[in-house]
């Protein structure tokens, strides 16, 4: 079933702007990785995509972080920046606009929105003491930090501040947030996480201060010049600002046709609390729709602890995608972690994984079919009808369940599961393969031949299927099977999720010559960076 104009054309789907205090880290390239495939499965269904990523670049972290290498704080994150770009680029992410929160555009839609609220009366000055986290740019609850005031992420003592800050009244919305995570189904997902904002938000809700009068790297409050704007304050507004198209005037005015609001924020859960609760009160304030669903995904984990920047555990995407391409990484993570969950990550697993469904299941699969052809059918290397291959041939029949299924786990980001349907699906081809042995069936008589090439043609089917319902996930691998079967990149390039029905492969299709679409992981020496 097609379900393409259920939700309207418009998709606009976002990661996190990532702090640029230090490089990219196997945790902000997996956020990236499953909104790009996300993005990638809704062009594929026809729908208009906007995929938004991009830096969050001010605040005192970078400014102390630009400090220790000796640089000045835009020097810093250009230089940053540059290292996002680059492993983006190598992990074949599709995004339509990047967005640098010390662009001006951004600066602009700033101010406008701090003006709208103001305007509001939802703004006001008063003295702010307590406990501050500078690794997550935040102050802590008492309840959240141990007895000697460390930050439970970063495990690093907190700063006690007393300071006169502006604050946004948070509170004057307590009650369109609380319907928001209780009412609104699907607003906050995995569902598992909506209880503990819902809780939090019972609670009583608090104005939160959203501006630093020590801080000199950030956005100007306009007319106190003492007081910079709080980078979460202005870190949130970027998915606004990243819509407005180059060259455009940036203007709250302008967001909507541009494509606000998000369909989706795929984020981690260390910064639900941010998007589920403050943000829908910012956009309340300054009478801007809100996003339609928070996704709060789980950490990659390295022994327990969480993966990343602060405590030195982290993986180098950069180092793995050169190691084992990006079809590789982009499979290992998204198959392997049940999204919404956490995972750990060990190199022998990621090499298992990958081997066993990219190189044995799929590549061989579809190698060994394309020679069995080569060789028995000499010049004549052409495919029979697949269409013609009756509805309740065992292949067809589960192809024609599993591909919808894939499909509504792909629309509830349950994206393991999708290719689940997909890798099932080719492990049922391999045995069917094995049961049928057409390799016996070619020595034959003309009957038996006959049934060699369907059994054959019955399995490209299938893998072509899986290649289309994989690209999100495997463009390249996907692509290579495409040109296996014998299709020009320009077919390629215009498949869409019509395409994963039964019967796609048409008859005197000529295959290329056999290539091996996916080469075995060998071990290679993987040390964590530090
Ligand atoms: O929080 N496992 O930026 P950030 C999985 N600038 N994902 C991880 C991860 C891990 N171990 N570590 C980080 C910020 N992430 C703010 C966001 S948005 C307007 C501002 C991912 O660079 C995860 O998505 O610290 C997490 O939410 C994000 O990186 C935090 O990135």
């Amino acid at each position: 079933a097609d379900h393409s104009d259920a939700k309207g054309d418009n998709y606009t789907i976002t990661t996190p702007l990532y702090y640029v205090n230090a490089a990219p880290h196997m945790g902000s390239a997996y956020s990236t990785i499953a909104a790009d495939t996300a993005a990638r499965f809704q062009r594929l269904k026809g729908r208009h995509v906007r995929f938004v990523t991009g830096t969050d670049e001010h605040g005192e972290k970078i400014a102390a972080a630009a400090l220790s290498n000796g640089m000045s704080p835009q020097q810093h994150c250009d230089h940053i920046v540059g290292e996002y770009e680059t492993l983006w680029g190598q992990l074949d992410i599709a995004y339509d606009a990047f967005i640098r929160t010390t662009s001006s555009k951004h600066e602009k839609l700033v101010h406008e929105t701090l003006k709208r609220v103001w305007e509001k009366g939802d703004i006001y000055l008063s003295d702010y003491e307590g406990w501050y986290c500078v690794g997550c740019e935040e102050f802590k609850d008492e309840k959240e930090m141990d007895a000697q005031h460390n930050c439970p992420t970063h495990l690093t003592p907190c700063q006690h501040r007393k300071e006169a800050n502006y604050f946004f009244r948070l509170s004057r919305y307590q009650k369109e947030i609380e319907e928001l995570l209780t009412k609104e189904a699907g607003f906050v997902r995995p569902e598992s996480r909506r209880n503990e904002l819902v809780t939090w938000v019972k609670d009583g809700v608090r104005d939160f201060s959203i501006s630093r009068s020590a801080v000199q790297w950030g956005i100007s409050i306009p007319n106190d010049p003492v007081q910079t704007v709080y980078v979460w304050f202005d870190a949130l507004i970027g998915y606004l600002s990243g819509l407005i198209p180059e060259g455009a005037e940036p203007s709250l005015a302008k967001v909507k046709e541009s494509g606000w609001p998000a369909s989706v924020h795929i984020i981690g859960k260390d910064i639900l609390r941010f998007h589920a609760i403050y943000w829908p009160g910012m956009l309340l304030s300054a009478d801007l729709p809100l996003p339609k669903q928070v996704y709060g995904h789980g950490f990659l984990t390295k022994n327990g602890m969480k993966m990343g920047k602060a405590l030195g555990n982290t993986l180098d995407p950069k180092e793995l995608v050169s190691d084992y391409g990006s079809d590789a990484v982009r499979f290992y993570f998204m198959k392997e972690i049940i999204f919404g969950q956490d995972g750990d990550f060990s190199d022998e697993r990621f090499r298992n994984t990958v081997n066993a469904a990219l190189a044995n299941n799929i590549g061989n699969m579809l190698n060994r079919s394309l020679n069995l052809l080569k060789k028995f059918c000499k010049s004549e290397v052409t495919i029979d009808l697949t269409a013609d291959i009756p509805p309740d041939h065992q292949l067809r029949q589960l192809a024609t369940e599993k591909m919808p299924a894939a499909h509504d786990a792909y629309e509830r980001l349950a994206l393991h599961e999708a290719i689940d349907a997909c890798t099932s699906l080719c492990a049922q081809g391999n045995q069917f393969l094995e049961r049928t042995e057409p390799w016996h069936l070619f020595k034959g008589d003309e009957a038996q031949k006959a049934q060699a090439v369907t059994a054959i043609c019955a399995v490209l089917e299938t893998l072509r299927i899986v290649a289309v319902a994989l690209k999100p996930v495997v463009p390249q691998l996907s692509m290579r099977i495409y040109q296996q079967l014998g299709y020009s990149p320009q077919q390629f390039q215009d498949l869409t999720w019509h395409d994963t029905a039964w019967g796609g492969l048409p008859k005197g299709q000529l295959t290329s010559k056999p290539v091996p679409v996916f080469a075995r992981l060998e071990a290679k020496e993987l040390e964590a960076a530090v």
